[in-house]
Protein backbone atom coordinates (compact mmCIF):
# COMPACT_ATOMS: atom_id res chain seq x y z
CA UNK A 1 0.00 0.00 0.00
CA UNK A 2 1.70 3.37 -1.18
CA UNK A 3 0.73 5.87 1.69
CA UNK A 4 0.94 9.74 1.17
CA UNK A 5 1.47 12.18 4.32
CA UNK A 6 0.03 15.55 3.94
CA UNK A 7 1.37 17.60 6.96
CA UNK A 8 0.12 21.08 7.91
CA UNK A 9 -0.77 23.43 10.68
CA UNK A 10 -4.16 23.60 9.07
CA UNK A 11 -4.88 26.72 10.96
CA UNK A 12 -7.79 26.57 9.84
CA UNK A 13 -7.95 24.32 6.51
CA UNK A 14 -8.64 26.20 3.68
CA UNK A 15 -9.48 25.18 -0.04
CA UNK A 16 -6.42 25.64 -0.85
CA UNK A 17 -5.34 22.85 1.32
CA UNK A 18 -8.29 20.70 0.17
CA UNK A 19 -7.42 20.68 -3.30
CA UNK A 20 -3.86 19.52 -2.19
CA UNK A 21 -5.64 16.57 -0.16
CA UNK A 22 -7.77 15.34 -2.89
CA UNK A 23 -5.15 15.32 -5.71
CA UNK A 24 -2.66 13.31 -3.20
CA UNK A 25 -5.74 10.99 -2.55
CA UNK A 26 -5.82 9.94 -6.40
CA UNK A 27 -1.80 9.42 -6.14
CA UNK A 28 -1.48 7.42 -3.15
CA UNK A 29 -3.41 4.14 -1.88
CA UNK A 30 -3.90 6.08 1.68
CA UNK A 31 -3.48 9.70 2.45
CA UNK A 32 -2.51 10.39 6.17
CA UNK A 33 -3.65 14.15 6.96
CA UNK A 34 -0.96 15.69 9.95
CA UNK A 35 -1.50 17.72 12.21
CA UNK A 36 2.15 18.82 14.58
CA UNK A 37 1.51 19.18 18.05
CA UNK A 38 3.72 22.46 18.21
CA UNK A 39 4.12 24.16 21.52
CA UNK A 40 5.64 27.06 20.45
CA UNK A 41 3.38 28.15 17.60
CA UNK A 42 0.63 30.45 18.75
CA UNK A 43 -2.75 28.79 16.86
CA UNK A 44 -5.82 29.71 16.73
CA UNK A 45 -7.51 26.34 17.09
CA UNK A 46 -6.25 23.74 19.14
CA UNK A 47 -4.78 20.48 17.81
CA UNK A 48 -7.68 18.68 18.57
CA UNK A 49 -10.06 21.14 16.71
CA UNK A 50 -8.01 20.95 13.50
CA UNK A 51 -8.18 17.34 13.81
CA UNK A 52 -11.92 17.55 14.44
CA UNK A 53 -12.46 19.80 11.29
CA UNK A 54 -10.29 17.91 8.87
CA UNK A 55 -12.18 14.68 9.96
CA UNK A 56 -15.41 16.39 9.01
CA UNK A 57 -14.25 18.07 5.74
CA UNK A 58 -12.74 14.28 4.51
CA UNK A 59 -15.38 12.26 5.65
CA UNK A 60 -16.39 11.40 2.00
CA UNK A 61 -12.76 10.59 1.28
CA UNK A 62 -12.37 6.94 1.89
CA UNK A 63 -8.52 7.43 2.01
CA UNK A 64 -8.17 9.39 4.48
CA UNK A 65 -7.08 9.54 7.82
CA UNK A 66 -6.32 12.16 10.16
CA UNK A 67 -3.52 12.19 12.93
CA UNK A 68 -1.13 14.45 14.51
CA UNK A 69 2.67 14.79 14.58
CA UNK A 70 4.99 14.75 18.14
CA UNK A 71 8.40 15.28 17.12
CA UNK A 72 9.95 15.23 13.81
CA UNK A 73 8.15 14.66 10.31
CA UNK A 74 11.24 12.79 9.17
CA UNK A 75 10.71 10.25 11.61
CA UNK A 76 6.93 9.95 11.76
CA UNK A 77 7.37 9.29 7.84
CA UNK A 78 9.39 6.16 8.44
CA UNK A 79 7.17 5.15 11.59
CA UNK A 80 3.81 5.04 9.05
CA UNK A 81 6.18 3.46 6.28
CA UNK A 82 5.20 6.45 3.96
CA UNK A 83 6.33 6.23 0.19
CA UNK A 84 6.40 10.37 0.70
CA UNK A 85 4.98 13.41 1.57
CA UNK A 86 3.10 15.86 -0.48
CA UNK A 87 3.61 19.61 0.12
CA UNK A 88 1.68 22.53 -1.91
CA UNK A 89 3.70 25.29 -3.74
CA UNK A 90 1.70 28.43 -4.59
CA UNK A 91 4.53 30.62 -5.37
CA UNK A 92 8.84 30.90 -5.26
CA UNK A 93 8.93 32.07 -1.29
CA UNK A 94 6.79 28.44 -1.00
CA UNK A 95 9.66 26.73 -2.80
CA UNK A 96 12.51 28.56 -1.03
CA UNK A 97 11.35 27.28 2.10
CA UNK A 98 10.00 24.09 1.23
CA UNK A 99 12.87 22.91 -1.04
CA UNK A 100 15.21 23.51 2.27
CA UNK A 101 13.13 21.32 4.42
CA UNK A 102 13.13 19.01 1.85
CA UNK A 103 16.75 18.61 1.57
CA UNK A 104 16.73 18.28 5.44
CA UNK A 105 14.48 15.90 5.72
CA UNK A 106 16.21 13.97 3.27
CA UNK A 107 19.62 14.37 5.08
CA UNK A 108 17.39 13.27 8.43
CA UNK A 109 15.73 10.28 6.85
CA UNK A 110 16.89 9.00 3.47
CA UNK A 111 14.01 7.16 2.52
CA UNK A 112 11.87 10.28 2.83
CA UNK A 113 10.96 11.87 -0.42
CA UNK A 114 9.36 15.14 -0.97
CA UNK A 115 6.40 15.80 -3.69
CA UNK A 116 5.40 18.84 -4.87
CA UNK A 117 2.15 19.64 -6.12
CA UNK A 118 1.84 23.15 -7.79
CA UNK A 119 -1.61 25.07 -6.30
CA UNK A 120 -4.65 25.49 -8.35
CA UNK A 121 -4.93 28.97 -9.80
CA UNK A 122 -8.12 29.40 -8.34
CA UNK A 123 -5.98 28.78 -4.72
CA UNK A 124 -2.95 30.67 -5.91
CA UNK A 125 -3.41 33.40 -3.00
CA UNK A 126 -4.73 31.75 -0.56
CA UNK A 127 -3.33 30.94 2.62
CA UNK A 128 -4.98 30.30 6.71
CA UNK A 129 -3.19 33.34 7.90
CA UNK A 130 -5.31 35.62 4.90
CA UNK A 131 -8.34 33.73 6.08
CA UNK A 132 -7.66 34.93 9.36
CA UNK A 133 -7.31 38.61 8.83
CA UNK A 134 -10.29 38.82 6.54
CA UNK A 135 -12.73 36.48 9.08
CA UNK A 136 -11.22 38.98 11.96
CA UNK A 137 -12.10 41.83 10.09
CA UNK A 138 -15.83 40.55 9.75
CA UNK A 139 -14.99 39.55 5.51
CA UNK A 140 -16.28 37.18 3.90
CA UNK A 141 -14.11 33.74 3.67
CA UNK A 142 -16.95 31.76 1.89
CA UNK A 143 -14.88 31.23 -0.95
CA UNK A 144 -11.38 30.39 1.18
CA UNK A 145 -12.81 28.04 3.30
CA UNK A 146 -15.38 24.42 2.94
CA UNK A 147 -18.65 25.89 3.93
CA UNK A 148 -19.46 23.26 6.38
CA UNK A 149 -16.99 24.97 8.63
CA UNK A 150 -17.97 28.67 7.75
CA UNK A 151 -20.08 29.35 11.07
CA UNK A 152 -17.30 27.56 13.44
CA UNK A 153 -14.25 29.02 11.71
CA UNK A 154 -15.88 32.89 12.25
CA UNK A 155 -17.18 32.20 15.38
CA UNK A 156 -13.54 31.55 16.79
CA UNK A 157 -12.00 34.31 14.29
CA UNK A 158 -14.51 37.32 13.97
CA UNK A 159 -13.31 39.96 16.26
CA UNK A 160 -17.02 41.47 15.64
CA UNK A 161 -18.89 38.48 16.34
CA UNK A 162 -21.02 38.95 19.83
N1 LIG B 1 -2.51 25.97 -2.47
C1 LIG B 1 -1.64 24.92 -2.44
N2 LIG B 1 -1.02 24.49 -1.31
C2 LIG B 1 -1.28 25.14 -0.19
C3 LIG B 1 -2.18 26.23 -0.12
C4 LIG B 1 -2.80 26.65 -1.35
N3 LIG B 1 -3.63 27.71 -1.39
N4 LIG B 1 -2.24 26.68 1.16
C5 LIG B 1 -1.39 25.90 1.86
N5 LIG B 1 -0.82 24.98 1.06
C6 LIG B 1 0.16 23.95 1.41
C7 LIG B 1 1.43 24.55 2.01
O1 LIG B 1 2.35 24.94 1.01
C8 LIG B 1 1.92 23.37 2.82
O2 LIG B 1 2.58 22.44 1.99
C9 LIG B 1 0.62 22.72 3.31
O3 LIG B 1 -0.40 23.15 2.43
C10 LIG B 1 0.27 23.10 4.74
O4 LIG B 1 0.18 24.50 4.85
P1 LIG B 1 -0.03 25.19 6.29
O5 LIG B 1 0.12 26.66 6.10
O6 LIG B 1 -1.25 24.67 6.93
O7 LIG B 1 1.17 24.58 7.16
P2 LIG B 1 2.65 25.14 7.36
O8 LIG B 1 3.17 25.77 6.11
O9 LIG B 1 2.62 25.96 8.62
O10 LIG B 1 3.52 23.81 7.57
C11 LIG B 1 3.40 23.02 8.72
C12 LIG B 1 4.34 21.80 8.54
C13 LIG B 1 4.13 20.86 9.67
C14 LIG B 1 3.98 21.10 7.24
C15 LIG B 1 5.79 22.29 8.46
O11 LIG B 1 6.08 23.13 9.54
C16 LIG B 1 6.76 21.14 8.44
O12 LIG B 1 6.96 20.51 7.41
N6 LIG B 1 7.38 20.88 9.59
C17 LIG B 1 8.36 19.81 9.74
C18 LIG B 1 8.91 19.86 11.11
C19 LIG B 1 10.20 19.14 11.10
O13 LIG B 1 10.21 17.91 11.13
N7 LIG B 1 11.32 19.91 11.03
C20 LIG B 1 12.66 19.38 10.92
C21 LIG B 1 13.18 19.31 9.54
S1 LIG B 1 13.13 20.76 8.59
Amino acid sequence: MRIGICPGSFDPVTLGHMDIISRACKIFDKVIVAVPVNPDKRASFTVEERMEMLRTVTADMENVEVDCVRGLLADYASEKHAAAIVKGLRAISDFEYEFQMALTNKKLNPEFETLFLPTSIEHMFLSSSMVKQIAGFGGDISHFVPECLLEKINQRLCRTAD
